[in-house]
């Protein structure tokens, strides 16, 4: 178990904690959630029809989806907002075209009230593949720079050589931990 797990876990105690993983279809989630081994991925298929992958470790679970298109279903994602300590949101830093639907998406959701006081965590992925926009640019591309009621970080990552990811969330641990 990494560090980050075990400081996470100290921090909720016995309550339950989320942790979503959230971004466009193909932006690296599902890799990164295997490459955490926090545990077995469970995928659910609700009968609305979207789906949802989660791992589960003691009390916290992390569950992601894809954001983006059909707007009928996006009420249902309520379902999967209590008790969220934090958001990881994941870029494809390689879909320059699709970053401001990136931007659409991430805006919504930092605008749902049940999720307002998550810590939000970008992943601005795929730094290994040439043309990779850098974190700044993603970070411009998404507006982070307007965040200004909750705690924000982006790390560079590369979800398929296991770059970047643990120290993006050592942040989110401490941060967590100082808000405590
Ligand atoms: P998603 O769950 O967000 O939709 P996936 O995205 O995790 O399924 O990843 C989509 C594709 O991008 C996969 O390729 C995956 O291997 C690749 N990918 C994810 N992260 C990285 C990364 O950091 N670098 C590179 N080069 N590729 C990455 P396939 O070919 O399996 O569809
Ligand atoms: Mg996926």
């Amino acid at each position: 178990m990494g560090l980050w797990l075990s400081r996470l876990l100290s921090l909720f105690g016995d309550s339950e904690a989320r942790i979503l993983v959230l971004g466009l279809d193909n932006a690296g989630k599902t890799t990164i959630l295997y490459r955490l081994h926090v545990g077995e991925v469970v995928q659910t298929i609700p009968t609305i029809g979207f789906n949802v992958e989660t791992v589960t470790y003691k009390n916290i679970k992390f569950q992601v989806w894809d954001l983006g298109g059909q707007t009928s279903i996006r009420p249902y994602w309520r379902c999967y907002y209590p008790n969220t300590q934090a958001i990881i949101y994941v870029v494809d830093s390689c879909d320059a075209e699709r970053l401001p639907t990136s931007r659409e998406e991430f805006q919504a959701i930092l605008a749902e009230d049940e999720l307002r006081t998550a810590a939000v965590l970008v992943f601005a992925n795929k730094q290994d593949l040439p043309g990779a926009l850098s974190e700044a640019e993603v970070a411009e591309g998404l507006g982070l720079s307007g965040i200004k009621t909750r705690p924000w970080s982006i790390f560079k990552t590369s979800a398929v050589k296991g770059e970047g990811l643990f120290e993006g969330l050592d942040w989110l641990s401490a941060t967590l931990k100082s808000r405590k």
